[in-house]
């Protein structure tokens, strides 16, 4: 098919004819037909390519797991997380930066009053446990958009309070993922705010992905061109460490 950026580029002259010659193609039965079922396969082709935007489902709240247990680091030893913690994380600052036109510094309390999105869903572990919980948070997609994403930006990074084994817990995620709608940072769990065992102050919730990719203790997100000056280079904590999968989609 011609493309209306080649239609137009063809001038008025060609354009003219070509329109008045596509105004009897279409009045044609069999090429209305033809036109028809390449809107069917171009509907099937763009659902299978827009798949990763899918959303996962979301359940009702009565469906919520009675505790939603916590997994791998459970309070952040470093005495820097117990003094923000003591004061309720008052004076911790969320830091947006990287490849980014304006990077940002954020209160929990600013981000508390950023639109917020809250979506019940269900949490799988590759340790073999799911639950359901209700998170909420503000979309990574307004914090991306306020700092104004450069062009060469193609991962964001999630740098965590907490040591786990050897090194700092990192994950990362591609643009898609970033701007997928229920890619939230959390600040809520189930209509409260984020417990410390569940990522307090701020977690990543990205609903299509296996558990480990869902940072908790979320302090810095950083936006890069390539992973590989990043931690071990592979992309997250577990990635890095235990060979688990860097694209981690469910
Ligand atoms: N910073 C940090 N994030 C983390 C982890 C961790 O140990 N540290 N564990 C991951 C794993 S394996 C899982 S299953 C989930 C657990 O989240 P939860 O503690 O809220 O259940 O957090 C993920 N994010
Ligand atoms: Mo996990």
């Amino acid at each position: 098919m011609i493309s209306r950026r080649a239609l137009v580029g063809m001038g008025a002259t060609a354009g003219g004819l070509l329109l008045s010659g596509c105004d009897k193609l279409t009045a044609s039965p069999t090429f209305r037909e033809a036109l028809r079922g390449g809107e069917a396969l171009t509907m099937r082709a763009q659902r299978l390519l827009t798949d990763r935007g899918a959303l996962a489902p979301e359940f009702d709240p009565a469906q919520r797991s009675p505790v939603f247990r916590a997994n791998g680091t459970r309070r952040p030893a470093s005495p820097e997380y117990a003094a923000h913690a003591a004061s309720n994380f008052a004076d911790g600052r969320l830091k947006v930066d990287g490849l980014v036109a304006r990077p940002l510094s954020l209160s929990r309390a600013q981000i508390g009053t950023m639109p917020a999105r809250t979506q019940p869903t269900r949490h799988d572990c590759v340790e073999g446990w799911s639950a359901i919980g209700q998170w909420t948070g503000v979309p990574l997609k307004l914090l991306l958009d306020q700092a104004g994403l450069r062009r060469d930006a193609r991962y964001i990074v999630f740098h965590c309070a907490d040591n786990y084994g050897p090194g700092r817990y990192y994950e990362s995620i591609d643009l898609i993922d970033a701007f997928h709608p229920q890619t939230i940072v959390a600040w809520g769990l189930n209509g409260r705010l984020l417990p410390v065992e569940n990522g307090a102050p701020l977690r990543l919730r990205v609903e299509r992905m296996l558990g480990y990719k869902h940072a908790k203790y979320v302090e810095r997100i950083e936006a890069v061109a390539s992973l590989a000056t990043i931690g071990g280079g592979r992309g997250g904590y577990w990635e890095d460490s235990s060979d688990y999968e860097w694209y981690a989609g469910i």
